[in-house]
């Protein structure tokens, strides 16, 4: 029995890469494809779950699965998503411990699937009762709601998030669920007037036109050809494998459910729609323009429009100025009201959902947080939106470095454990580079932009140039501009970094504006006298009685701001890692490239993962809460406990010291093994191996 068990095991690989025999990236990656082959998509680095993207639906997320994994040891199973869903829940209603669920990887990789994952399981697995489904419910279907105006077809990704998101989910003490708060971070905007070619407009667009009724289409002067409106494009209007009318019926029900009315569902309709029209606009030299007829959708009246689409009005020393727009300039401001109507859209749904599904009481909450951010991406043509993306996994891929790799090495040296450092590389120098207040690419971006004179994208990129390719040669080869790459063959207009995912080209054109993201006060007037009680909430600055002078805040400035808020907030919170790779670039099942697995088995620092693992210890506790779990094993702690702060600091050692040699008996046979288990400065520490052997007694038994 005992050697069929190891076959099999042998078959589908090892279910933790810290118990693969020899440890070399060869092993690592045979194991992934032998695990992948067999549908084995998840596989541990001890507490870490690999997740790799099957590219079909597999039948291991049913009701029977959550039963399975619900309330068991993380390793007794095999490796799931749904056991450290299960591990991180459980923390968290019995040990009172705020977790985190950092989900990482590229574009495509199955972030965002693998947090729906996490998100069902728990709302399977927590409290029953009418309030609590229906808070439950509306956690859930806020999710198809954001993705259908958050998320789009690219190369990369037939469902990309264009977004990044953070959910907190709130439980009360018995581990219920109360609410939610969702925060978004900077949707990829340029996307609504221009889409790349092979990509697509955001689902709602196509969704709406695909799945609203006649009436609703004629209601909003909508023609179901997608072929009629500008803004959308057509090589890639309809996806394999995604049925847009169907969706829009998903989402309209996820609507409801999460509360909205039916007449905000219809100013948002009408506002997707008019964002539709606005594309259809086109002004001409001689005749200003034609196409207002969505001024009417919007309740603006079309002289209004007409004028801000016409002039500009500037204002300098108490003087208003204003200046014709040329055919040009209207074809600009027509895009940045569009882009500018569907980003503050966007945000408003975030709020308004927040309300939905907000806690309704004020005492103390547990929270689980889950991380879903656009993925690293490099396309052939990468911008303003690539950089913000790339940098904010490049703080991600920090924090894993920061706890995973730096500071559990450190703690071993602290406590005093003879310790062979484990070489990896950090990442620090690349955020320093993009982040740094002085001298960092956003900063020299927000001094560009705030210069007086003409400031253009090649000043700014000449800025960049000066400060971070002329100090390389007097700095050493680990400073962060060494990750600024310079050399000859670098195209016109752009620049290049070497991220710890690989190398991005970035063009220039557009970082200034985007960054300034101004809209003319004269549109946001305009948008302001709408008689639309939405419009009128998304474009508050736009009140003449509050008129502000002060600039608001850049893209960068805020984008960096909000980012760091959340690292802070991560950082507060007990971590889970799900690392999610990409088998292949075809978005296909069955296939595994070797080379392309392998890449991001070494940028993600997953080697060195293990590593440290093996060398480590798994399992740590601290004295106190040791004492509490393992109180009843002992003579002089049960059946007389008085808490684990009774004993004075000499005996609880001591205690310590019997309840160990007692749990090594429990574990007969180990020991040998004096690495097992040890009391060190301030905690019992247990090596990652004592699992093989926990193994192997299990098979023994069968
Ligand atoms: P991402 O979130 O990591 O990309 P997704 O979670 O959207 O990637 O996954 C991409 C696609 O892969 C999904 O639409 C599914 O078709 C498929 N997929 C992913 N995980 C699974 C799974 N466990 N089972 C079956 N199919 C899966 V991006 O948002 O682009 O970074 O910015
Ligand atoms: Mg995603």
């Amino acid at each position: 029995m005992e050697v069929k068990t190891s076959l099999l095991d042998n078959m589908i690989g090892v279910g933790d890469m810290v118990l693969i025999e020899p440890l070399s990236e060869d092993t690592f990656i045979e194991n992934l494809k032998k695990r992948f082959d067999h549908n084995e998509i998840y596989t541990y680095i001890g507490s870490v779950v690999i997740s790799m993207n099957p590219y079909k639906s597999l039948p291991i997320y049913t009701a029977e699965k959550v039963e399975e994994y619900r309330n068991r040891n993380f390793y007794e199973l095999s490796p799931h998503v749904y056991a450290l869903a299960d591990e991180a829940y459980r923390s968290l209603r019995e040990q009172d411990k705020d977790q985190c669920i950092l989900i990482t990887g590229e574009s495509g990789a199955g972030k965002t699937e693998a947090s729906k994952f996490v998100m069902s399981y728990v709302a399977a697995v927590c409290g029953k009762g009418q309030e609590v489904n229906k808070v439950k419910e509306q956690l859930l279907q806020s999710n198809p709601v954001l993705e259908a105006f958050g998320n789009a077809k690219t190369v990369r990704n037939d469902n990309s998030s264009r977004f990044g998101k953070y959910m907190d989910i709130e439980f009360d003490f018995k581990g219920d669920p109360l609410g939610g708060v969702i925060s978004n971070y900077l949707l990829e905007k340029s996307r609504v007037v221009k889409q790349p070619r092979g990509e697509r407009n955001f689902h709602i667009f196509y969704q709406l036109l695909s799945g609203a009724s006649d009436d609703t289409l004629k209601k909003l002067k909508l023609d179901r050809d997608f072929s009629k409106y500008n803004y959308l494009s057509l090589d890639s209007a309809t996806v394999n494998g995604l049925d847009d009318a169907a969706s829009f019926r998903t989402v309209r029900n996820a609507m409801q459910i999460v509360g909205f009315m039916e007449d905000e569902v219809q100013s948002i309709l009408e506002l997707v729609a008019a964002v539709l029209k606005l594309g259809n606009i086109e002004f001409k030299p001689e005749s200003r323009c034609n196409g207002y007829d969505e001024s009417r959708l919007l309740g603006i009246e079309q002289s209004v429009l007409e004028r801000a689409f016409s002039f500009r009005t500037v204002e300098a020393k108490m003087e208003k100025m204003s200046t014709t727009l040329n055919v040009a300039q209207a074809y600009y401001a027509r895009d940045a009201l569009a882009k500018n109507l569907y980003s503050r859209l966007f945000s408003w749904l975030v709020n308004r959902i927040n309300e939905s599904i907000k806690a309704q009481t004020k005492s103390r909450k547990k929270v689980m947080g889950v991380l879903d951010i656009y993925g690293f991406e490099i396309f052939e043509d990468n911008s303003f939106e690539q950089f913000i993306i790339n940098y904010c996994n490049e703080k991600l891929q920090q924090i894993f470095i920061e706890l995973t790799l730096r500071e559990e090495q450190e703690e071993y040296v602290r406590e005093g454990i003879e310790w062979t450092n484990i070489e990896y590389f950090n990442n620090a120098i690349i955020c320093d580079l993009i982040e740094n207040n002085k001298n960092g690419i956003l900063a020299m971006l927000d001094e560009e932009c705030l210069r007086p004179g003409t400031v253009t994208d090649e000043t700014f990129l000449d800025k960049l140039n000066t400060v971070c390719a002329e100090h390389q040669h007097f700095e050493s080869r680990q400073s962060k501009n060494s990750k600024f790459l310079t050399d000859h063959s670098l195209p016109h207009n752009c620049f290049r970094i070497q991220h710890y995912a690989g190398k991005v080209l970035y063009r220039v054109e557009g970082f200034v504006d985007k960054n300034n993201d101004l809209l003319y006060r004269d549109l946001s007037q305009a948008m302001y006298k709408a008689n639309h009680s939405l419009i009128k909430i998304l474009f508050p600055e736009g009140n003449p009685a509050k008129v502000n002078l002060k600039r608001p805040p850049t893209a960068g400035f805020q984008f960096k701001a909000s980012v760091g808020t959340l690292m802070k907030n991560l950082l507060s919170k007990n971590p889970n890692y799900i690392r999610c790779i990409k088998p292949n670039d075809k978005k296909a099942a069955h296939i595994f490239t070797d080379s392309l697995v392998c890449h991001q088995v070494r940028y993600l620092g997953l080697m060195e993962n293990v590593r440290v693992r093996r060398a480590g210890y798994a399992f740590r506790q601290a004295y106190e809460p040791c004492l509490e779990r393992y109180k009843m094993l002992c003579k002089q702690t049960w059946p007389h406990w008085k808490g684990p702060l009774f004993f004075l600091e000499e005996k609880r050692r001591q205690c310590l010291e019997d309840l160990a040699t007692l749990i090594q008996k429990i574990y007969r046979g180990w020991k040998s093994r004096t690495h097992f288990l040890l009391l060190k400065k301030s905690q019992v520490v247990v090596a990652a191996w004592y699992r093989r052997f926990a193994q192997q007694k299990k098979y023994q038994n069968i």
